[in-house]
Order: C-alpha cells, then sequence, then structure tokens
C-alpha cells in the first residue's frame, strides 16, 4: 500500500489529453497547459480523429519537445485511452499523470492547486460538488444527472468524495501501479467512477480540490445516453457488491465476538 511516506512533491508530471474531433480546441487547450505549468510534459491520445486532429497534434509535437502524441487505431473511449496513457506515463518513469478534457472545460489555470494537493494524496479529483466548485453554461438537466449521479454513486459505493465522476484528475503513478486497473473496464462516465472505487480499494487516499467546470464552447461533445446507462448499471451492479461485502464482513465479527463471549444481543 502507498503511505503518506512516499509521497511529496511531484518533479515529473505529464497531462494526458484524450481527443476524439477536437481540433480547434486542442492548439488552444495545449498552449494554455504549457503556460500554467511550464515545467509539465503532455501526452496527446488521438483515436484516429476523422477530423484530423492527429495530424494538428503532430504539428504540436514537433514544435515543442515537451509535446507528445499516441496515434490509436480507432474510438475505443475515454477509459481505454487514459489507461494507454497511464502506461506510457508509468514505462517513462513521471511521478504523476493528469486526466484533462481538451474541451476546454478543465481549466488549466486550476492545475497549480490540483498539484499541489497531489503532494498529498495518491488521487485529486477536480471537484464540481464541493463548497469553491461550480459548473458554467449547464442546462439544468444535466446538473441533475451529475448531482443525482454523484448520490447514487455515494449512496452504492460509500466512496468518500463528492464528484466521483468527474474527469480533471491527477493520480501518482505509484497509485496507478498499485491499484487493480484490470478491474476496471467501464469506457465512459463509468470510467471514472470505477477508477475512484479501484484506487480507494487498495486502501489510497483521494481528496477533492474545487474547480469551475466550464461546459465546452466548440465541438460536439461525445457524451451519449448509452455512457450514462453504462455507468448507471455499473455503479449498481458494484453497489450491491460492495454492501454485500459490508455485511459478510458485519456477519463474521458478530459470530467472532459471540464465540470470545463479547457479544451480548440486547
Ligand atoms: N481518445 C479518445 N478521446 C475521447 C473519446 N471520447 C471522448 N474523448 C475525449 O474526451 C474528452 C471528453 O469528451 P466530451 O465529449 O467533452 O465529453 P463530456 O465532457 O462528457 O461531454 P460535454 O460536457 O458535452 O463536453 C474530450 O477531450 C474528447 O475529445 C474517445 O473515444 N477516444
Ligand atoms: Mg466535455
Amino acid at each position: 500500500m502507498t503511505t503518506a511516506s512516499t509521497r511529496g512533491p511531484l518533479e515529473r508530471v505529464v497531462v494526458l489529453i484524450p481527443t476524439y474531433n477536437e481540433r480547434e480546441n486542442l492548439p488552444l487547450v495545449v498552449q494554455r497547459v504549457r503556460l500554467s505549468v511550464p515545467s509539465v510534459d503532455i501526452l496527446v491520445l488521438d483515436d484516429n480523429s476523422p477530423d484530423g486532429t492527429g495530424e494538428i497534434a503532430d504539428a504540436l509535437a514537433a514544435a515543442d519537445p515537451q509535446v507528445h502524441v499516441m496515434h490509436r487505431a480507432g474510438k475505443q473511449g475515454l477509459g481505454a485511452a487514459y489507461k494507454a496513457g497511464f502506461a506510457w506515463a508509468i514505462e517513462r518513469d513521471y511521478d504523476a499523470a493528469v486526466e484533462m478534457d481538451a474541451d476546454g472545460s478543465h481549466q488549466p489555470e486550476q492545475l497549480p492547486a490540483l498539484l499541489a494537493a497531489a503532494e498529498d494524496a495518491d488521487l485529486v479529483i477536480g471537484s464540481r460538488w464541493i463548497k469553491g466548485g461550480s459548473v458554467v453554461n449547464w442546462p439544468a438537466h444535466r446538473k441533475v444527472i451529475s448531482i443525482g449521479g454523484n448520490i447514487y454513486v455515494k449512496a452504492m459505493l460509500g466512496l468518500p468524495v463528492n464528484d466521483a465522476t468527474g474527469g480533471y484528475r491527477v493520480y501518482r503513478t505509484s497509485a496507478l501501479q498499485a491499484m487493480d486497473l484490470d478491474s476496471v473496464s467501464s469506457a465512459g462516465y463509468g470510467f471514472q467512477v470505477d477508477m475512484t472505487r479501484a484506487l480507494v480499494a487498495a486502501g489510497l487516499k483521494a481528496v477533492e480540490v474545487p474547480i469551475e467546470f466550464i461546459e465546452r464552447l466548440i465541438g460536439e461533445s461525445k457524451m451519449s445516453q448509452d455512457i450514462v446507462k453504462e455507468a448507471f448499471v455499473n455503479v449498481g451492479k458494484q453497489g450491491v457488491a460492495h454492501r454485500r461485502r459490508q455485511l459478510a464482513g458485519l456477519a463474521r465479527r458478530v459470530v467472532a465476538r459471540r464465540q470470545e463471549g463479547t457479544w451480548h444481543s440486547e
């Protein structure tokens, strides 16, 4: 298990930016990251975007040695792209990997606050739903889905965070190595929840830092009903398993105390 003693300042950080049809957004977000935290590297994970985002990423990488690109065969979902990015970061001995959307929703200018919190945590989640967090330009139904989804997740899985679906994150690579990444299978929003569950299950520490999340201004959303459904069903299944384990643990404790003679029913 990773403990506080193995944490501390992050020397080498890579920002993972998954892209699918983000040709207009990518140059801007890359520039903002480089200006906000000049020491960090960037890895663009492009799933062969039909709009040519991959070529734009190549041009950015050619102009800046701190920008890298991974070209992937086709659209395989956010989760698969991030997992490939985590492996890339671990292989190259980065101390931390950041998850950041390309569409400007996650503001690079807020990255220093997330990185500072990561000095004493294994996972930092940029949170919309704690004090100081906010969402700009979301219609009421998106807020309801997100807040309701997070209440559902908390009730089912008992996770110690308010924004388990949030996708602006810093992971220590030591945590990514310590947790069971193979148990994380969801592709969409469920991926973020699943990652949080697996990290907490490994005894690692997740904290939240408030962020202002800004809805994308340019380009199309890849959010779909299927992604929401996948998250709902998976969290439900895991929630039942989680509560079952809790009940089994309670039953074991009752039996053990009875045997010790320290359990007295009223
Ligand atoms: N590599 C890769 N990136 C993806 C895939 N799906 C989405 N993305 C990227 O993941 C990030 C988040 O996707 P969005 O479409 O913004 O999803 P969202 O933020 O949940 O939806 P909106 O709030 O409507 O923008 C963006 O940078 C996308 O380009 C995918 O299958 N592969
Ligand atoms: Mg978005």
